[in-house]
């Protein structure tokens, strides 16, 4: 048995009954203030660092699961993908974790609630959703901490996708992963915003996760990004404890700048960024040097997140037509 198997045993080994017919759940995407960068177990995708994201909303992927008699049929978008899709390959092997018995496929149906082209269409949502369908079609009846360790089996940053608002996802200690888990903070905060300004732009240079491997093994600064995440974790729970905008906003941008600084000298080095995504972070502290409170973070690609309040929103959907604005405690 293999040790992400020995997990899943350990999780759903109490579970009785047969499956329900079908299955549907919904999980939200999630922006990361304190990112999510490095592993120190590539298998079980626990990390080196705590994170701390802000889920957004009603943004995010439904998924409908069934069971049927022979392989896998995955639709995304209601368009049918191809097994030798890369994409369905890791849903597969992921489910694999999952199937009753070899005979037996899945039928998925996975559906984002944004244009993947707005580049909030992570793999985050997505296997939170799959974990949380799954929890409903077998019956597991797992608390959300057992979940967000069967979601990270998927893709580490969707532990953080299984709950709404602010979420911290403990790196943990132990060899199993059993204290690597995701816990919703408290603290609602309804004037806060993000705005996502898509960059238009190509393919990724190279995937998250093998930018990450890259970074850890070949990034000179690497031995200094988990003090530095760290103390970015202390300040983001004291600026969403005080409702500090400034503090978030400062310490979620220095934190962002930071993990595409330890790229940038990796070897080959790794640069998401495109000259686009340079204007948006110009022109965003631009709009601050004129007095309007706008912070800026950036994920494994080129496009900018903005953070702001709600009485910043008519300055920023003026400078940032093109921005997807979103309420992360309700629209
Ligand atoms: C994050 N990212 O915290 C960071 C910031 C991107 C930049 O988590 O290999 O897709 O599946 O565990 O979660 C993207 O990495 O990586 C990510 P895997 P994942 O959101």
């Amino acid at each position: 048995m293999t040790r992400r198997q020995e997990i899943v045993r350990q999780l759903t080994a109490h579970t009785t009954g047969s499956p329900k017919p079908e299955a549907q759940a919904f999980a939200p995407a999630n922006v990361a203030l304190c990112k999510y960068w490095g592993k120190r177990d590539a298998d079980l995708n626990l990390p080196v660092s705590s994170s701390l994201s802000i889920s957004l909303g009603s943004l995010g992927t439904t998924t409908g699961l069934r069971l049927r008699q022979g392989a896998d049929h995955i639709m995304a978008d209601r368009l049918e993908l191809s097994p030798d899709d890369r994409f369905c390959r890791r849903l597969s092997a992921f489910l694999d974790l999952f199937r009753p018995d070899a005979d037996t496929g899945f039928v998925v149906e996975t559906r984002n609630s944004v244009p993947t082209a707005a580049g909030l269409a992570s793999s985050a949502s997505g296997y939170a959703a799959l974990v949380l369908a799954l929890n409903d079609l077998f019956q597991w009846q797992l608390g959300r901490e057992q979940l967000s360790i069967l979601a990270r089996l998927g893709s580490g940053s969707a532990a953080r996708s299984v709950y709404n608002g602010f979420v911290v996802w403990h790196c943990g200690a132990s060899d199993s992963g059993m204290d690597s888990v995701a816990e919703r903070i408290t603290g609602e905060w309804p004037e806060l915003r993000v705005g996502v300004v898509i960059v238009a732009g190509s393919e990724k240079p190279i995937g998250s996760r093998e930018a990450m491997a890259r970074t850890v093994a070949s990034s000179p600064f690497f031995d200094r990004w988990k003090a530095v995440a760290e103390a970015d974790m202390h300040q983001l729970r004291e600026a969403i404890g005080n409702h500090d905008l400034e503090l978030l906003g400062t310490t979620a941008e220095s934190n962002a700048m930071a993990m595409h600084a330890l790229m940038l000298a990796s070897r080959p080095p790794v640069l998401y960024w495109t000259g686009a995504t340079i204007d948006v972070l110009q022109r965003a502290w631009a709009l601050r040097e004129d007095g309007v409170p706008v912070y800026c973070t950036i994920d494994a690609g080129p496009n900018v997140k903005l953070l702001f309040l709600d009485e910043a929103e008519a300055r920023v959907r003026e400078a940032f037509e093109e921005a997807t604005i979103v309420q992360p405690f309700g629209e």
